[in-house]
């Protein structure tokens, strides 16, 4: 019997990082659209997390928020053929590394996105110039810091990597990471290659028209 509810959106960077874990687990949910035209997911999301951010996860009733702790509740409570968060050294670099993406990759990302959405008067360009001096900061890190792959921490695919997707996916439609980073711009290559990050960027392809940046003609 399936007791997993999911919250989200296809065309949400933290909706996938959390989908990515689902999907490759084979774990089966049921998929609560966050679509207008399903206006009762969302006041049902509102119910259990007032902040109304996704996804958010309903097991049995239970609500977890916050993608990573979705991944470990996943791994913990609905475990598939994927250690999302090893044990000893490896757990806690995965654990890094899924700080570093969400925090230093991710979330500066999202800071030109939401300006572009800002009222006039209310623009911040300088907060938008320090977020992408800092994207670039975290790709300058992450070429030098990254191993040989070809996953964040080597040969198993974990939290970090289900981070590193939509992160790396989008922060190089607003900052290229260019050919200076070649190792960075490899990994995102065969992030996007992985057959459950496809499904995942194809799942949200309908909806680029809402990129208020303008998205890209590339993936
Ligand atoms: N820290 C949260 C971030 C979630 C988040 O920012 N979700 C975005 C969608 S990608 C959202 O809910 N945006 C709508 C809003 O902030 O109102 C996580 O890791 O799950």
């Amino acid at each position: 019997m399936v007791t997993l509810q999911f919250f989200g959106h296809p065309f949400s960077s933290y909706t996938q990082k959390a989908l990515i874990a689902l999907y490759a687990d084979g774990t089966p949910f049921e998929y609560r659209l966050l679509e207008q035209d399903h206006p009762e997911n969302m006041e049902e999301l509102a119910r259990h997390w007032p902040f109304r951010q996704f996804p958010l996860l309903l097991d049995d009733g239970q609500p977890i928020v916050e993608a990573t702790c979705i991944i470990e509740h996943l791994q913990a409570c609905h475990p598939g053929p994927n250690r999302w968060i090893p044990h000893g050294g490896a757990g806690r670099r995965v654990r890094f590394l899924d700080r570093f993406f969400d925090l230093y990759v991710m979330d500066q990302m999202t800071v030109p996105v939401f300006n572009a959405l800002r009222p006039e008067g209310s623009k911040d360009p300088y907060g938008v110039d320090k977020a992408m001096g800092r994207l670039r900061t975290a790709y300058d890190w992450l070429e030098s810091n990254l191993g040989d792959g070809p996953w964040a921490i080597g040969d198993s695919f974990t939290l970090a990597d289900c981070a590193a997707a939509p992160s790396l996916f989008y922060a190089d439609w607003v900052q290229e990471i260019g050919p200076s980073r070649p190792k960075l711009a490899a990994y995102r290559a065969r992030l996007l290659a992985h057959p459950v990050v496809t499904r995942c960027v194809d799942e949200g392809r309908p909806y680029r028209h809402y990129f208020p940046l303008g998205a890209p003609d590339r993936d």
